[in-house]
């Protein structure tokens, strides 16, 4: 387990700090990405009328998912705590399999990817990818 050092969360800071604005883009199309190429995760968005990328619920959703990254940014020094509500919704209310948030993270790396290609530097890389990781191991704590 590789955790976020003292730099690492800076860097995450700042990166967010100049993505976040497009935060419901970022959120739209990692959803709409996670649904097309892992379509096993549909299952839990069946009541939605409409699972296309970029749909209305869809967009909706990925400002929602998003809104949880931008709250996790700013309880980056105790994550497992600060996600705890959350964890447990996913946990015992919606019964999301926590492999899945390794999923989505890796969907948002790649649109961060695609729509900063110049911020998005390998520095920013990984220190975004240990962050992701370190949510979704927050976002499991409940589950055992
Ligand atoms: Ni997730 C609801 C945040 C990953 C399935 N999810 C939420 C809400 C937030 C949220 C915030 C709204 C909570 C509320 O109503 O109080 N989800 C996050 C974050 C991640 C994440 C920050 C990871 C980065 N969720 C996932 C994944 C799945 C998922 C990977 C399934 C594949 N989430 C859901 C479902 C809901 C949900 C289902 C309820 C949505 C609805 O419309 O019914």
């Amino acid at each position: 387990m590789t955790s976020l050092t003292a730099k690492d969360k800076d860097t995450v800071k700042a990166f967010w700090s100049k993505v976040s604005s497009k935060a419901e883009d970022i959120g739209t199309d990692a959803l709409s990405r996670m649904l097309v190429v892992y379509p096993q995760t549909k299952t839990y968005f069946s009541h939605w009328k409409d699972l296309s990328p970029g749909s209305a619920p869809v967009k909706k959703h990925g400002a929602t998912v998003m809104g949880g990254v931008a709250d996790a940014v700013t309880k980056i020094d105790n994550l497992a705590a600060g996600l705890l509500n959350l964890s447990e919704l996913h946990a015992f209310t919606l019964r999301v399999d926590p492999a899945n948030f390794k999923i989505l993270s890796h969907n948002i790396l790649v649109v961060l990817a695609i729509m900063f290609p110049k911020d998005f530097t390998p520095e920013v890389h990984v220190a975004m990818d240990k962050f992701l990781a370190a949510l979704a191991r927050a976002l499991s704590e409940k589950y055992r």
